[in-house]
């Protein structure tokens, strides 16, 4: 078993799959533990990339640099679902645009990190 008795931070961060493997491999070369799950975004509906990344509080600066450097903010286009229809007039749908990334990311106070 090993506990670290350092202050401890679990970042939360959602990406694109596009940036995932990049993000993820400059994190474990530099030693950041990581786990990557598949996920999907409420308002879009397309897969995305949650990372788990326990850490030092003060290794979490220098991971939010690695994830600025490797997420990209990106424009999509999606398209309105059309009114309840009651006129009976044709419906044209004018794609709204839509700026994702590059990352959103959630730092909470982890109490303890136990490998057990
Ligand atoms: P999605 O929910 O698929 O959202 C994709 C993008 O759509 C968002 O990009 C944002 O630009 C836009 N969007 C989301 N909800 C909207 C709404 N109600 N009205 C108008 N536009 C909306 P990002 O903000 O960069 O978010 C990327 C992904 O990060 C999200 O995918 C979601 O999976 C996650 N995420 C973002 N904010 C979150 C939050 N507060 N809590 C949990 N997950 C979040």
């Amino acid at each position: 078993m090993s506990n670290t008795a350092a202050p401890m931070r679990l970042a939360i961060a959602v990406v694109q799959k596009q940036d995932a493997a990049d993000l993820v491999a400059a994190l474990t070369e530099r030693n950041y533990r990581v786990t990557r799950i598949s996920s999907e975004g409420g308002f879009l509906r397309e897969g995305n990339v949650t990372l788990l990344v326990a850490t030092e509080t003060e290794s979490i600066e220098p991971m939010m640099r690695l994830i600025r450097e490797h997420c990209i903010t990106r424009t999509r286009y999606v398209s309105p679902l059309p009114p309840v229809a009651d006129s009976g007039e044709f419906y044209t749908p004018t794609p709204i645009e839509v700026q994702v990334g590059g990352a959103t990311v959630f730092v909470l106070k982890a109490g303890q990190m136990l490998r057990l």
